[in-house]
């Protein structure tokens, strides 16, 4: 299924840390081994280990926490995760990132934001598309304004990919540091940050706790996606639904009153196959509610969630679906285009990404 790797495609759920190469990890690993910082061969055996619980898998974000939360390597990993997605032909992404503060290495929330910017300027083997177009206008009389890192970038026919940040608020942090994100992300508007995301261990934490800094979010305009129904948790499923979020993830463990309201909302789904087969979220792919919401026409987007620790790519996580659910190669594009409506950039880059698809599906024909 060449096809699934050359058409173009919209990635909307893909964290950072979720995202690092295999082998980025393993040298970042070596490196603090070779120090005498970390035992090696444990977090060799932890990085290559690909069976994983869903506890497990929060464990194993705190070990490529240690190995990655320091400038220089937060602004390595997001080059090479935009890199990887350029070359599987992902036109568009929306990748989040909770900002971290790390005082031995002098990183705030700021900072940490600021190193994610640095990777994207850092990316030359395709046109990185992150500064709105709106704020190349406002600041045309500054000339670092008008490079090609601004939505426009060059007509010509060098690859090109979008790319829009959403802060993440994880599930440990109090209302205060929730706060703090999302003021942060209403700072860094400018740079390309669309909105804010709610993520984490979904075992801990209460939805009271993040609301208000949710809430005040929606007030200054940010968009907001849920992890929702991670696991069985009727009534926080009730109240995030209620909260009407621009968008949900994943949404494992609904009950019927739940399927109810969310498709009466028409809240779009991200979906990610992989991620909540390997994490053992749903029981097999031929009981993945993906089946139900397509039939039923509701808005669903296919993801990857974290291709680093799951081992997939975007063009894979099609694969999988055009071959569990009998999906034939024009109904997988359109899949794909249907993408574009849930984003959370502006109407210009839809525009784009439609001119972008418009012109694919003549190739296919
Ligand atoms: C919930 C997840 C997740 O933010 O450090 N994260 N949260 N469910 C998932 N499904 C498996 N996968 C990743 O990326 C890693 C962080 O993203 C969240 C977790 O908070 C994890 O620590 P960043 O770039």
């Amino acid at each position: 299924m060449e096809w699934c790797m050359s058409m173009p495609k919209v990635e909307l759920h893909a964290h950072l840390n979720g995202s690092i190469r295999d082998s980025t990890l393993l040298e970042l690993a070596k490196g603090l081994g070779d120090k005498g910082l970390i035992d090696f061969s444990q977090v060799e055996h932890v990085v290559l280990k690909n069976d994983r619980s869903l506890s497990e898998v929060f464990k194993l974000f705190d070990v490529i926490h240690i190995l990655t939360t320091d400038h220089a390597t937060v602004t390595r990993i997001t080059k090479e995760v935009i890199e990887d997605f350029a070359s599987e032909n992902v036109v568009y992404v929306e990748l989040r990132t909770t900002p971290k503060k790390n005082e031995a290495k002098g990183m705030s929330k700021r900072s940490y934001i600021e190193a994610v910017l640095e990777g994207l300027r850092a990316i030359s083997s395709v046109d990185v598309c992150f500064i709105p177009h709106s704020e190349e206008l406002k600041n045309h009389s500054n000339p670092i304004s008008i490079s090609a890192i601004n939505d426009k970038c060059n007509e010509n026919t060098r690859k090109k990919i979008f790319v829009r940040l959403l802060l993440s608020i994880d599930r440990r942090e109090t209302t205060e540091a929730a706060m703090e994100t999302v003021m942060l992300a209403l700072e860094m508007r400018h740079f390309g940050v669309v909105g804010i995301d709610l993520s984490g261990n979904p075992a801990v934490g209460e939805w009271v706790t993040y609301l208000p800094a949710l809430k005040f979010a929606r007030g200054q305009g940010l968009y907001v996606t849920l992890h929702c129904g991670e696991v069985p948790n009727s009534r926080e499923i009730h109240d995030m639904l209620d909260f009407l979020p621009e968008r949900i993830g994943h949404a494992c463990f609904f009950e019927e009153e739940h399927w109810k309201k969310l498709k009466s909302t028409k809240i779009p789904v991200e979906l990610c196959l992989t991620s909540n087969i390997r994490t053992l979220s749903v029981p097999s792919i031929d009981a993945h509610h993906f089946v139900d919401l397509y039939k039923a026409k509701h808005p669903v987007v296919l993801c990857t969630d974290d291709s680093g620790v799951f081992s997939t790519s975007l063009s894979n996580e099609y694969k999988i679906a055009a071959s569990s659910f009998g999906l034939g190669r024009k109904e997988m594009f359109e899949l794909s285009k249907s993408a574009v409506e849930f984003i959370f950039a502006d109407n210009t880059v839809k525009e784009d990404l439609r001119n972008i698809f418009s012109l694919a599906a003549k190739n296919l024909e």
